[in-house]
């Protein structure tokens, strides 16, 4: 008996590794049915599509956590230099299938799952997304970090784990309704609790001053409330490497000790009205994009995270034996916009208050560790904060903020002496009817380097909204252009047009993008453009039935894809487009005969809640959708697609099947743009004004492969100053004041002519992004557009170069040029300790 027991041990051992570890078929067989037992106490019989799920998600962690234990290990032992990247929002998307991908198992996975008789695609549909994010900003920072990890850099990503994402939308009656994200309900197979890494976040109170024993003054500050943060990791695997970096979101929760006192003396209600509001600083993600409020919650949310942040990587630097002196030469920190800004005042805290530094010595740390992307030029995205309101939660940082902006303006004044107006302009406080706190210039002011993220947004950036910052310090400045990620973008979304990629030139592009150009090589082969095409149509058809079962909606995939998809904004100008649509419309109406390209609009895109002019829009376009839709004179030439609710999932979806990639903001409001690189990646064509990266975009692809129209920067800027008269406008284009007129008197709306008064009036006697100006521009471009699809063989080949030559758009691309130009770290490769 015993020694039967000693000889199956060895046994035992190596088949439960090969469960956990193995990436063969049968292995992962093996790992799904297992966890389907042992984890979700299920037999096949009963098991729900979630069990099976679940099971596999936990069968594709156990692989990574074997990566993941392996990199932190090597990181830390090797003593390497980490880059820190901390933003207020990660829109990750679903974890499964990328994941699958970077271990390189997708096929693996779907022979075991279909030999255990379940679908893959079932299985990945089930995934909630995490949505942490409103727009482009959260979706870099998750397209950086798959660039990090694929790339071997020692990375931690810094963040908050909402209770609820970015909200759900749903259309009813043309409106956007919303409803709440509860992406947790099932729980988080990738995630791991990490409950004995926490930390404590003061919050409100005063502060007091005191001289110590050794004659030296100090400040204790008396919050009114502290929270703790707890640690939530992810995995973020590289691309075929064993690199694994953390994604660490924290959440809040009351600590410990919590109002004992009131608990005690029976003030039960107290006691759990201070739990709520502990809980409450990570419960929801503001939804607003471009547009910032100073609300109290939103500056605790920041503070909260910078803090737990902070204090974990000071924690990490000191266990090295390191001084904290030296806490630069370990940690460089990238500040994802203003919203983790107030980590230069935190992290001169601890500095001072915790760590006993001199102010000198403090500063010189703090500035040699930060760094600052800048997202966009809009005025009302430029984070403030009302004074008042911000000493009420962080009164010792009010304190540090007024000693960091004396000694700075100190410095500024012997260089601009005199020069009251660019003193005003550099200091961190802004002085008015109300004081407030200037986000982007404590960022500036605390970081040794500032970037855009496209070429013409960091020029815009110096000669506008930074221009005395650039002036000051211009070796501070420099560009990155934004990436996307094409593991996700491309091989995850567009399978087929990666097999047919890699049929022609390998697979090493999907790390080395650039190598896409070869392509270029059989942009004139019929054979390949058929193929080409051939993938397109099937995408084309794949996203139809998900219209068909979404909306209702039937469209024909041979119709032009006219594809406009991202938040909902004024100066993203949805409404340029839909006047578009009308006057293709009013086209047909006055000559039901015409010759008219067949098209297909989809619009798809979240309004910030409380921003009515973008819900108006929405309902715009849905209201112009039933008229089109359903007037039999268009006989389905034309339709209107709302795709409702937005997000990552989706946006996979919808890119592979675009044929044309709206991109029309007014030039010089959209910093960089990067669902233009997504889509051109799939060999979309693009529409677009010079702005963001569509100038980078138009420049690499070929102006003859990209259709221009519109103002420039510099005109919008000269027509603004000259006085802007839209009205002129409407007057001068016959189609368009017929399409104008028929919105306000309801032709769209049942004859309501109030619904869309607001919309219309604005337009005509304001008009903020001058859409009335380049309507004449587009038109006449999307008919070179139409033209050009009509061209089967001339448009492959333009869909063509445009994916040949998107090399440059990776965010591998990206990284690399902060890694050299700014954070100074070096790769490491991870080696797993097997001895299979
Ligand atoms: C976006 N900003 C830019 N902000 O608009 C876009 O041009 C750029 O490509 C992208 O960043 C990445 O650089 C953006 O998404 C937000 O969503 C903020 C959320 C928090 C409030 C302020 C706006």
């Amino acid at each position: 008996q015993k020694e039967k027991l000693e000889d199956s041990t060895p046994k035992q051992l190596s088949q439960s590794e090969d469960a956990r570890t193995g990436l063969s078929v049968e292995a992962l067989k093996k790992a799904i049915f297992n966890n389907l037992f042992y984890v979700q106490g299920k037999y096949p019989e009963i098991a729900t599509r979630n069990d099976y799920y679940m099971s596999l998600a936990y069968a594709v962690r156990d692989r990574l956590l074997q990566r993941w234990v392996a990199s932190v290990k090597q990181y830390l032992d090797g003593r390497h230099r980490i880059v820190s990247y901390l933003s207020a929002e990660y829109l990750l998307g679903p974890h499964l299938a990328n994941n699958l991908i970077n271990l390189g198992i997708y096929k693996e996975v779907e022979q075991a799952t279909q030999e255990l008789g379940i679908n893959l695609q079932w299985l990945l549909d089930k995934e909630v997304e995490p949505g942490l994010g409103n727009g482009g900003l959260g979706r870099l920072a998750a397209c950086y970090m798959d660039s990090l990890a694929t790339l071997e850099v020692p990375a931690i990503g810094y963040g908050i784990r909402y209770q609820f994402g970015i909200f759900e939308q749903e259309i009813r009656n043309g409106w956007q309704v919303e409803d709440t994200d509860n992406w947790l309900r099932r729980g988080n197979p990738w995630e791991i609790a990490r409950r004995e890494l926490n930390y404590e976040v003061k919050l409100g109170g005063y502060v007091q001053h005191y001289i110590d024993r050794d004659g030296k003054f100090r400040s204790n500050w008396i919050p009114e409330l502290t929270v703790k943060g707890v640690a939530y990791d992810t995995p973020i695997l590289g691309y075929k490497v064993n690199t694994t970096n953390t994604l660490r979101l924290w959440k809040s929760e009351a600590p410990k000790s919590f109002d004992f006192q009131s608990f005690n003396s029976g003030n039960y209600n107290n006691a759990v009205n201070q739990k709520i509001v502990c809980e409450n600083i990570s419960k929801v993600l503001y939804p607003n994009d471009e547009t910032v409020s100073g609300k109290i919650l939103r500056l605790q949310q920041q503070y909260f995270f910078v803090s737990c942040s902070l204090q974990d990587m000071i924690g990490i630097h000191l266990r090295q034996g390191d001084k904290i002196e030296d806490f630069n030469v370990n940690f460089a920190i990238q500040l994802n916009d203003t919203h983790p800004a107030i980590a230069i005042a935190e992290m001169m805290r601890l500095l001072v208050d915790e760590y006993d530094l001199e102010w000198v010595d403090a500063w010189r740390v703090t500035t040699r560790t930060f760094a600052y992307t800048n997202h966009t030029l809009l005025p009302e995205a430029l984070e403030t904060w009302d004074l008042e309101l911000f000493g009420s939660v962080l009164p010792r940082h009010l304190e540090l903020i007024y000693e960091i902006n004396r000694r700075f303006l100190d410095e500024v004044t012997i260089k601009v002496f005199g020069n009251n107006n660019k003193i005003n302009s550099l200091s961190i406080i802004g002085e008015g009817p109300r004081k407030f706190i200037k986000m982007a210039n404590l960022a500036c002011a605390g970081s040794f380097a500032i970037n855009g993220v496209a070429a013409l947004h960091t020029d815009l950036l110096k000669s506008t909204v930074l221009k005395d910052w650039y002036a000051l310090c211009p070796e501070k400045f420099s560009n990155k252009t934004n990436g996307v990620t094409p593991r996700r973008w491309l091989v995850l979304s567009n399978p087929k047009l990666t097999s047919l990629i890699s049929s022609k030139i390998g697979e090493s592009w999907i790390k080395h993008l650039e190598e896409l150009k070869q392509l270029e090589a059989f942009a004139d082969d019929p054979e390949f453009q058929l193929a080409w095409m051939g993938v397109k149509y099937e995408m084309k058809k794949i996203l139809c039935n998900r219209i068909l079962n979404k909306t209702g909606i039937k469209i024909n995939p041979d119709s032009l894809f006219d594809v406009h998809v991202k938040r909902i904004h004024e100066y993203k100008r949805q409404h340029l487009n839909i006047l578009h649509v009308i006057a293709l419309y009013n086209r047909i109406k006055k000559n039901p005969d015409i010759e008219i390209v067949p098209r297909t609009f989809i619009y798809a895109g979240k309004a910030a809640p409380g921003y009515k002019m973008a819900k108006l829009i929405i309902k715009l376009i849905n209201s112009v959708g039933e008229i089109v839709n359903n007037d039999p004179d268009v006989r389905d030439r034309l339709k209107v697609v709302f795709y409702p609710n937005y997000n990552v999932s989706n946006a996979q979806v919808i890119y592979p099947a675009a044929d044309l990639s709206i991109q029309i903001s007014t030039a010089g409001k959209e910093a960089s743009g990067t669902g233009n690189m997504k889509l051109s990646m799939n060999g979309a064509l693009t529409i677009g004004t010079l702005d963001g990266a569509n100038v980078e975009i138009r420049e690499v692809v070929g102006e003859e492969n990209f259709f221009l129209f519109g103002l420039t920067a510099e005109e919008v800027a000269k027509k603004k100053k000259e006085g802007y008269n839209p009205y002129g406008y409407y007057l001068e284009n016959e189609e368009l004041k017929m399409a104008i007129d028929q919105i306000a008197s309801g032709y769209f709306s049942h004859l309501d002519d109030t619904i869309f008064k607001d919309l219309v009036d604005n337009l005509l006697y304001h008009d903020p992004f001058m859409v009335l100006a380049d309507f004449t521009s587009y038109v006449t471009c999307q008919e070179k557009a139409a033209l050009a699809f009509q061209d089967k063989k001339s448009w492959a080949k333009m869909s063509i170069l445009n994916t040949a030559r998107m090399g440059k758009f990776s965010s591998d691309r990206s990284i690399r040029e902060y890694c050299d130009d700014i954070w100074k770290v070096k790769s490491v490769s991870v080696h797993l300790d097997v001895k299979d």
